[in-house]
C-alpha cells in the first residue's frame, strides 16, 4: 500500500508517517520549499519516505506527485492551523485551509481517483454550538476565518463523495497534543514555560507567537484562561484516521476523548507535575492573547468511532501533560541552559 500525506512536516503527518510505515506502507510527503528546511519532525524518517517538493496552493505539484507515486491513499493534512493567526491572514488561510483541500480532491479526481481521500476537518467547525456534548450531527457555527475554511473544505468533502463516487471521508478532530505540538500553540506554549521555569531559566531563547521571549522574568503571559477544550494525543489520533481509510463506506467521524479541561485546570496538571501548587505568581494575562471572537467551550462524542471503528483514545489528559513537559524539560536543558 501506498499512502501520500500533505503536511508531513508537522504534528500529525509526521506521526502518522510513523504509524504507516510500521504498517509496511510505502509513504511520501508534500513538502513546501523554504528558505530553511523545518524537517525537525521527520529527520529521522528521512531515506524512508519520499518527498514531493510542492504546495496546497499549486494544484500543479499535487498532481504531479500524484501522477508519479500512484497513492492508495492521500491523507490531506496540510494547512495553514493557528485559529489565531486566521484572523491576521484571512485570505491566505481560506485559500491554504479551504481551497487547498479542494485542489487536493482536484488532483486526485484528474489523476488517480480510486485513491481514497482523508480531510483533516475540524471542531472549530462547532463553534459556539448549543450542544455541550459535539457528535457528527451538530450544529455548525463556525466563529474564525479558520473554522468557516474548514467547514468548506469539510463540505467539499462530502460533495466529492456523492457528486463523483471518490472515497472521501473527513475526521473531525477535536484539539489533539504531543511534544511535537507548535509552540504558539496554548498546552505547548504552557508545557515549555513551565518546564523553563523548573528548570531555573528565567529568560527562555525560544519566543512566543508576538516574537518576544516566552518566558521573561520568570514569568509567562497567556489570554483567556477560561476557554475550555477536549485535549487528546496526536499519537492516538492518527490511528483512526488511518482505520476511517479501511472501511467499506467513506464517512465523517468525530474524533475526541470526551472530556473537557479549562486552560486554568491545564495550568495545573502542569504545575503540579513539576510540584508546585500555586501558579499565579508565574502566569500573567495579557489581551494581545485573546481571540476576537472566542469559542468557549468544546466536547467531543466520539460513540460513532468507538461503535464502527473500535477505535478508543488511549492517553489520559494528566498522561499527555507529563509527557509533554518532561520532554520540554529536556529540550530546555539541551537548548536553553
Ligand atoms: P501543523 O500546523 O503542525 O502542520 C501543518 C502542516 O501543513 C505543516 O506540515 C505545514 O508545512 C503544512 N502546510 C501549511 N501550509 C501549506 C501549504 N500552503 N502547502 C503545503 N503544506 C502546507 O498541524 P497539525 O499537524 O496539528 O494538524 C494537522 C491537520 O489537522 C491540519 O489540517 C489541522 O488544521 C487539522 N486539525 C488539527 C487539530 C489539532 O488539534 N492538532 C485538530 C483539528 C484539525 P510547514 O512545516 O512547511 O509549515
Ligand atoms: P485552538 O488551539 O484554537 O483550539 O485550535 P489553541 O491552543 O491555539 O487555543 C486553545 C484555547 O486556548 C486559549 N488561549 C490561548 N491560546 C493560545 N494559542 N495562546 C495563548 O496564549 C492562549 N491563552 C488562552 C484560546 O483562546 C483557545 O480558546 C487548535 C488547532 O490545532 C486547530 O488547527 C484545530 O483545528 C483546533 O485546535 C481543534
Amino acid at each position: 500500500m501506498k499512502a501520500l500525506i500533505t503536511g508531513i512536516t508537522g504534528q500529525d503527518g509526521s506521526y502518522l508517517a510513523e504509524l504507516l510505515l510500521e504498517k509496511g506502507y510505502e509513504v511520501a510527503g508534500v513538502i513546501r520549499r523554504l528558505s530553511s528546511p523545518n524537517t525537525q519532525h521527520i529527520e529521522h524518517l528521512l531515506g524512508k519516505i519520499k518527498l514531493y517538493d510542492g504546495d496546497l496552493l499549486d494544484v500543479g505539484s499535487l498532481v504531479r506527485a500524484i501522477q508519479d507515486f500512484q497513492p492508495d491513499e492521500v491523507y490531506n493534512l496540510a494547512a495553514q492551523s493557528f485559529v489565531a493567526t486566521s484572523w491576521k491572514q484571512p485570505l491566505l488561510t481560506s485559500k491554504v485551509t479551504g481551497l487547498g483541500a479542494v485542489n487536493v480532491l482536484e488532483a486526485i479526481r484528474i489523476t488517480k481517483p480510486d485513491a481514497k481521500f482523508y480531510q483533516a476537518s475540524s471542531s472549530e467547525m462547532f463553534g459556539n454550538s448549543n450542544e455541550e456534548f459535539l457528535s457528527e450531527s451538530s450544529l455548525m457555527l463556525p466563529t474564525s476565518p479558520y473554522a468557516v475554511a474548514k467547514h468548506f473544505a469539510h463540505e467539499m468533502t462530502i460533495n466529492y463523495r456523492n457528486s463523483f463516487d471518490m472515497y472521501a471521508c473527513a475526521g473531525i478532530l477535536f484539539n489533539h497534543e504531543s511534544p511535537r505540538r507548535g509552540v504558539e500553540f496554548v498546552t505547548r506554549k504552557i508545557t515549555y514555560s513551565v518546564a523553563c521555569i523548573a528548570e531555573g531559566v528565567k529568560k527562555s531563547k525560544m519566543s512566543n507567537e508576538e516574537k518576544e521571549p516566552l518566558v521573561l522574568d520568570g514569568k509567562f503571559l497567556l489570554g483567556n484562561l477560561e476557554a475550555s477544550r477536549d485535549w487528546g494525543y496526536a499519537g492516538d489520533y492518527v490511528q483512526q484516521m488511518w482505520l476511517m481509510l479501511q472501511q467499506e463506506e467513506a464517512d465523517e467521524y468525530v474524533v475526541a476523548t470526551g472530556r473537557s479541561a479549562t486552560i486554568r485546570e491545564f495550568l495545573d496538571i502542569a504545575f503540579k507535575h513539576v510540584g508546585i501548587d500555586d501558579w499565579s505568581a508565574y502566569v500573567g494575562q495579557d489581551p494581545r492573547f485573546m481571540r476576537a471572537s472566542e469559542l468557549h467551550h468544546l466536547r467531543g462524542n466520539a460513540k460513532k468511532a468507538q461503535e464502527k471503528l473500535g477505535w478508543v483514545p488511549e492517553t489520559s489528559l494528566e498522561e499527555l501533560v507529563a509527557m509533554m513537559v518532561d520532554s520540554d524539560r529536556e529540550i530546555v536543558r539541551s537548548t536553553e541552559m
